[in-house]
């Protein structure tokens, strides 16, 4: 199963760097964006991380540009995201699944983002992150608590124009499982 999810993980990694986008990772502090983002730089050679800040991190791989926002909490921050907004491809949000405690906290954040203007037409990709911890809720539960009511499907599907292909993939990222499954989904939006 990990080496499966490893493998295939990093097939579509390889798939989405032929394209050329900028992906941000978004989710409360503590979710794992940082270790999703180091993952990445880790697997390929060639990455920069020209910037650090305690809130926000950058890595370029090709032609693909990540960068971490952790919501919540940073009101001076806000500003600096929402100028991202405008040039973003596609989201990732991270949750940590197993704290249960800010669930709130995260549907709040992301409810204003799938409310915002100039992210009607991109692309979520949703990870409920540490499944490697017991006590994760499942993704169904997931899904309740975040207050996402409608998905766009695993399967391959066009993009069907207003209409923001969303989808929620468990996932743990010290254990490279589950996420490369998300990618790989997500990057048949990518142009
Ligand atoms: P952030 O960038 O979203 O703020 P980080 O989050 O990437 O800094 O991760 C926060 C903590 O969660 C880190 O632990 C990190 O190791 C841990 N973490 C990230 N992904 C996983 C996962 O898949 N499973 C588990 N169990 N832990 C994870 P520390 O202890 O360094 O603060």
């Amino acid at each position: 199963m990990f080496l499966y999810d490893w493998f295939w993980g990093t097939l579509s990694f390889l798939g989405i760097y032929q394209k050329s986008a900028r992906i941000l990772f978004l989710g409360l502090d503590n979710a794992g964006k940082t270790t999703l983002l180091h993952m990445l730089k880790d697997d390929h050679l060639a990455a920069h991380i020209p910037t650090f800040h305690p809130t926000t991190e950058e890595l370029t791989l090709g032609n693909i540009k990540f960068r971490t926002f952790d919501l919540g909490g940073h009101p001076q921050a806000r500003k600096l995201w929402t100028d991202y907004f405008t040039i973003a491809d596609c989201i990732v949000y991270i949750v940590d699944s197993a704290d249960r405690e800010r669930f709130a906290e995260s549907r709040e954040e992301l409810a204003g983002l799938l409310s915002c203007e100039e992210l009607q037409n991109v692309p979520f990709l949703i990870l409920g992150n540490k499944i490697d911890k017991g006590m994760v809720v499942s993704e169904e539960e997931l899904k309740v608590e975040l207050g996402i009511t409608h998905t766009t499907g695993k399967g391959s599907s066009s993009l069907q124009e207003g209409i923001r292909p969303i989808e929620v993939f468990m996932c743990s990222i010290v254990q490279r499982s589950g996420y490369g499954e998300g990618f790989r989904w997500v990057s048949q939006f990518l142009k």
